[in-house]
């Protein structure tokens, strides 16, 4: 009965009113077990500092994807950029004792890192490295696959600075038999089960030893946001973004392809060959993802605009190639029946998106679509319609279609 003790301490309701941006007015009345309500708000927006347009697709574990008319950045600031979660954000992170360790059986030596040996005794890198989800688009795919329905939104291009993941490996040693580096982080278990890996996916040996393939631990200048992998990740752009590891205290380089869990199965995997919609494949008949398709967005303007008839509408976007660069940009407001090239910008560097932007003339009144398409180097374009089915809903890459209205 009002033992002081009770009470909150001035630090703590310090803490809260900063998290709250204003005091608590009768915070002396409360107390220290009680935890406010605000503390309990379960939104990206509070918790993530996310935009508040973004959709949250699951919260357990979390997942938040961008609409297109957010990513019109050339660079995707943190508050657009989406969150693909397999299990629990880690908590508690104390960067002080954060080791990196690279090991395994192709290894020729053991060796762990502080964040200040990768900060100080490697030469950093930045590079603007495109991310997308390998399951971006599967929430158009019949029949339909189980997982997030992501729409468009599991895509980004920031800029990541951080060591070479190859001068890493270089310094431990890599023996001739190498295959794979698998990597580890320390995100939890849905089940609450501390032994149970979340996620331990990786890249080849070919892969890890890319010049932009980084061992990052800034991203757009800054630490790495919590949600998105603080203090360390793993980025390999062009990539499926399941091989991007978060959180990461562990690299092991391996004599055969990593075998960590959603390696293997049907996980980030699609049918060797084509398949009829529906049809069940046997996991020796599914290859591993490498190098995403060719896809492209339209970012501006946003989908259901009003624009004048007559007037010469300013569209643009990014397109993306996976490890290919873009070759050419189309858009039509004749849904395909004819395409127009538009303008398309080099890459900052090799795996980042690509601008693009051109002007349309809508003639009449009346409903338009303008669908964006993009060709990689190669001459691959992208599909108008849904391809290959496969089980899991991987890579869709149709043309992005906005709608608008001249009047
Ligand atoms: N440790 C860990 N790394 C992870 C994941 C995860 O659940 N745990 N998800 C992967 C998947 S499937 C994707 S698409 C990307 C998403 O990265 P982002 O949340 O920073 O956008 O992280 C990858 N790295
Ligand atoms: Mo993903």
């Amino acid at each position: 009965m009002g033992n002081r003790r009770n009470f909150i301490r001035k630090s703590t309701l310090a803490t809260f009113s900063a998290l709250i941006g204003t005091d608590i007015v009768f915070g002396d009345k409360l107390n220290a077990n009680y935890s406010p309500l605000f503390m309990e708000e379960n939104d990206p927006q509070t918790l993530f500092g996310k935009h508040e347009e973004m959709t949250t697709l699951n919260d357990r574990p979390w997942n938040i994807e961008a609409k297109a008319h957010l990513l019109d950045d050339l660079v995707t600031p943190e508050d657009r950029m989406f969150i693909r979660n397999n299990g629990i954000i880690p908590k508690g992170i104390k960067v002080d004792d954060w080791t990196l360790t690279i090991e395994g059986e192709s290894a020729k030596t053991t060796k762990s890192y502080t964040l200040n040996d990768l900060k100080t005794k490697f030469k950093s890198y930045t590079y603007q490295l495109t991310l997308e989800c390998g399951g971006n688009g599967r929430s158009e795919f019949n029949p339909p696959a189980k997982g997030n329905q992501w729409t468009i939104g599991a895509v980004s291009c920031a800029n990541w600075t951080g060591v070479r993941l190859r001068d890493l490996l270089e310094d431990v040693g890599v023996k001739d038999d190498a295959v794979y580096v698998g990597y580890y982080g320390r995100d939890k278990h849905l089940s609450g089960d501390s032994n149970k890996v979340v996620i331990s996916r990786g890249v080849p040996i070919a892969k890890a030893m890319q010049d932009e393939t980084l061992v990052a631990f800034q991203m757009n200048g800054k630490d790495i946001p919590l949600a998105h992998g603080y203090p360390l990740r793993l980025v390999a752009g062009g990539f499926p973004a399941s091989a991007s590891g978060k959180w990461i205290d562990r690299l092991t380089i391996r004599n055969i392809v990593h075998d960590g869990p959603k390696m293997t199965g049907t996980a980030y995997r699609v049918p060797c060959e084509a398949v009829a919609p529906g049809t069940e494949v046997p996991e020796d008949k599914m290859c591993i993802i490498e190098s995403m398709p060719v896809k492209s967005l339209v970012t501006y303007p946003k989908s259901g605009a009003l624009v004048k008839v007559g007037d010469e509408v300013e569209v643009r976007g990014h397109a993306w190639a996976g490890e290919l660069r873009v070759g050419e940009m189309h858009v039509s407001i004749d849904f395909g029946s004819t395409w127009q090239k538009v303008k398309l910008d080099n890459p900052k560097n090799r795996l980042a998106w690509q601008q693009w932007s051109g002007k349309v003339k809508l003639p009449k009144k009346g409903y338009y679509e303008i669908w964006a398409k993009a060709t990689d180097s190669q001459g691959k374009s992208q599909p108008m319609v849904v391809p290959g089915w496969n089980p899991k809903g991987y890579l869709n890459n149709a043309c992005h279609r906005i709608a608008v209205k001249a009047v």
